[in-house]
């Protein structure tokens, strides 16, 4: 989806969208007669959205710029999501606002359009600043208004947003001065009326005093953020003003035509300046009369720098889009810690310990009336499902099937009415279980999705669904995706068990596992270098047996799956319980072996695994717990993962396995984005 807004030569706002490619765009603006392409401004904004459907289906009115009004009076882009949009939705509706889109973007435009009604002195800065005081989530926000012409105000808070400045000349300082403001600008509660009975939006303040502070300290280097390809970004263009101000930085000579670029990452811009300024949470950034000045609303104890740096990047495109990584699933593993918060995010109340799925909240009901929970996916969807499924079982007390899609349907498995079926795919695209969703809704189930992907057919032929909000996925092998199901998962267990009154401890332990997450992910990745060791050992074999049971056993399947697509060596996940029955004919000294070991119930089974495999000379690889130093002496080579709730530890525990996979790949001169043969996602049976 994509879209742009535009000044048009008589002073409005042009808006122009499509559901589909930027080049679907780029052929409608071509298109258009009525107006004028080569008609010369002396300062022109423009601003331009390209993104992920997350907001409801794929369409025009839910594409980017979202507008206040009929008349494009305030147009916004956005990248992120307001949490909070259907309170500020409310009471605009109260407020006689009505919606055209279902995203959550919309609010803000017209949120922005109800302060100016109000306040219409203020500058635009300062209503942004308003605007984002009623906001919550994450966001990276640029602004355009027909009543500000010239102007563009952009702001972030958990979204990256970066200023790119394009000039012919150099610039006099390398430096923005941040200008804070004295007033505050308060919170006011959401209701539409207060005691009086007048608007509350009607604050009538007198504007706030500006309070420039301009002693210079050095600041932190700011790293190239990663992201996933989501861009906004906005052009504001035009000859620079001659007051200028020490807030201001000029060109040096008489050329002083200037150009800014927001953008939520490097590459959307790299092609027309390289240098930029990185953005903080909460800075307001605006451009008025062709300068650029940084204002926060409030100096506080962590604003340990009064100006924003402007940095020189060095690098390439290709490079940019991938952040500091080699590939997209390199840069895929390392964003895990952001994209395990982005599926929590909105759904996970650490403080009172609530859970909630909008998307499914009004089927609970329903779902807990059923007689069994069916969950069916392929590959490494299907690994999620085994990974949760324990979790499930016990917090729902319903029998749970899982399923691979084509075997399913190659059974013709009776389906009943009241059966609960979920469907799990990173894509919501994939053929095989798309036609198990169809054979079960057929048969009168009700059908649950599991997708990452807004406006799929898998979401929009389910009844209902979760989307796991891990962000766009593009090395073919899943990653990201899989730990972000394996969340989605977990809290629907959570869900289904909020008001059994035993289960509350439990449910507790899980969701302090949840909020701890993150920071574990990211010391599981702190192992990278040391994983590369291993993988330098490993890379020439002709084999790998990965082995684990319990919570662990989708860690092992998952791990040799990851080995296989990408490495093309043979890998096997087995059932550490199994050994005996077969697969112990295959242990000797020769063959590499990674285990498993976590303490969890089945700690004393894996251990006897283990010495099973001791005795036939092998030398095995272990991932075990950080402190388990008992385990740690019977390896050969051990791989350290700190200790999570038993049902959440498979997802710290793929981490080193998609490290691993990864490495090897890259060792054996493999493609590590586009496995051959393989597709990301796979629309034929
Ligand atoms: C919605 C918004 C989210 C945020 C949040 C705030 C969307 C897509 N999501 O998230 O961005 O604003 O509200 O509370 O607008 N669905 C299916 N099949 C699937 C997946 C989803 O039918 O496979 C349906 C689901 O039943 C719901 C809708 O799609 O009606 C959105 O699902 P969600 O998981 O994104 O919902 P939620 O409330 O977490
Ligand atoms: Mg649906």
């Amino acid at each position: 989806m994509c879209g742009v807004a535009f000044d048009f030569d008589d002073g409005n706002i042009e808006i122009i969208r499509k559901p589909g490619k930027v080049r679907v765009l780029e052929g409608a603006i071509w298109d258009r007669q009525d107006f004028d392409l080569d008609y010369k401004h002396d300062v022109h904004i423009g601003i331009a959205h390209t993104r992920w459907a997350t907001h409801g289906a794929p369409s025009e009115h839910n594409s980017h710029p979202q507008r206040s009004n009929d008349n494009n009076d305030f147009v916004v882009v956005h990248n992120g999501i307001v949490t909070n949009y259907k309170d500020i939705k409310q009471f605009l509706i109260k407020k006689g606002y009505t919606f055209e889109s279902d995203t959550d973007t919309e609010v803000i435009a017209k949120f922005a359009n109800h302060i100016y009604n109000n306040q219409p002195n203020l500058k635009f800065r300062e209503l942004v600043e308003h605007v984002i005081q009623q906001l919550e989530g994450a966001f990276a926000l640029v602004f355009k208004s027909k009543h500000y012409p010239g102007q563009c105000v952009v702001t972030r808070r958990g979204s990256p947003l970066l200023v790119g400045i394009k000039t012919k000349t150099n610039l006099i300082s390398d430096h923005i001065p941040i200008i804070y403001s004295s007033k505050e600008v308060k919170k006011m509660p959401l209701s539409a009326k207060n005691s009086l009975g007048e608007d509350r939006w009607d604050l009538r303040s007198p504007l706030s005093r500006q309070n420039s502070i301009q002693i210079t300290t050095t600041d932190d280097n700011e790293d190239l953020h990663p992201r996933n390809g989501l861009s906004t970004s906005a052009v504001v263009g035009g000859k620079l003003a001659r007051s200028q101000s020490t807030t201001q930085f000029t060109p040096l000579n008489d050329d002083k035509v200037v150009e800014y670029l927001f953008a939520s990452d490097a590459s959307a811009i790299i092609e027309h300046t390289n240098r930029v300024i990185y953005l903080e949470d909460d800075d307001v950034a605006s451009v008025e009369e062709g300068l650029l000045t940084i204002h926060r609303l409030k100096r506080t104890l962590d604003d340990s720098s009064l100006h924003r740096e402007i940095i020189t990047l060095k690098l390439e495109i290709q490079q940019i889009m991938k952040g500091n990584f080699n590939s997209f699933m390199q840069k895929e593993i390392f964003e895990q810690p952001e994209s395990v918060i982005n599926t929590m995010r909105g759904r996970v109340n650490f403080e009172n310990e609530a859970i909630i799925l909008g998307g499914i909240k009004d089927y609970i009901p329903e779902i807990k009336r059923c007689r069994r929970l069916l969950l069916i996916g392929c590959g490494t969807s299907y690994h999620s499902v085994i990974a949760t499924r324990q979790i499930l079982e016990e917090l729902t007390e319903l029998p749970v099937m899982i399923e691979l899609a084509s075997d399913f349907l190659d059974r013709n498995t009776p389906i009943f009415r009241d059966d609960v079926c979920f469907f799990i795919s990173q894509s919501g695209e994939t053929a095989d279980t798309l036609m198990a969703l169809r054979y079960c809704k057929q048969r009168g189930a009700l059908i649950v999705g599991i997708t990452n992907t807004v406006g799929s057919s898998i979401c929009r032929e389910s009844h209902c669904g979760v989307h796991i909000n891990a962000g766009p996925e593009i090395g073919v092998a899943s990653t990201k995706a899989y730990t972000s199901q394996f969340i989605s998962l977990v809290m629907f267990a959570l869900v289904m068990s909020e008001d059994r009154i035993s289960q509350q401890p439990r449910r507790s332990e899980i969701i302090q596992g949840l909020k701890r997450l993150p920071d574990q992910i990211k010391q599981v990745l702190e192992q990278d270098s040391h994983v590369l060791d291993i993988a330098k050992e490993l890379y020439q074999q002709k084999s790998l047996l990965l082995m684990g049971r319990g919570w662990n056993y989708a860690t092992v399947l998952e791990g040799a799956l990851k080995i296989k697509e990408l490495t093309y060596m043979h890998s096997e996940g087995i059932l550490a319980g199994e050994l005996k029955h077969g697969p112990l004919a295959l242990i000797d000294k020769q063959m590499p072996v990674i285990m498993v070991v976590t303490r969890d119930p089945v700690y004393v089974k894996c251990i006897n695994a283990l010495q099973q495999v001791l005795a036939r000379d092998s030398r095995p690889i272990i991932i075990c717990e950080d402190t388990d130093t008992e385990t740690q002496k019977y390896a050969f080579r051990s791989l350290k993962i700190p200790h999570t709730v038993d049902c959440l530890q498979g997802i710290l525990s793929v981490i080193p396995l998609q490290l691993l996979s990864y490495h090897i790949a890259v060792l054996r001169d493999c493609n590590v984005d586009c496995p051959r043969n393989l597709a990301k996602s796979v629309t034929v049976e």
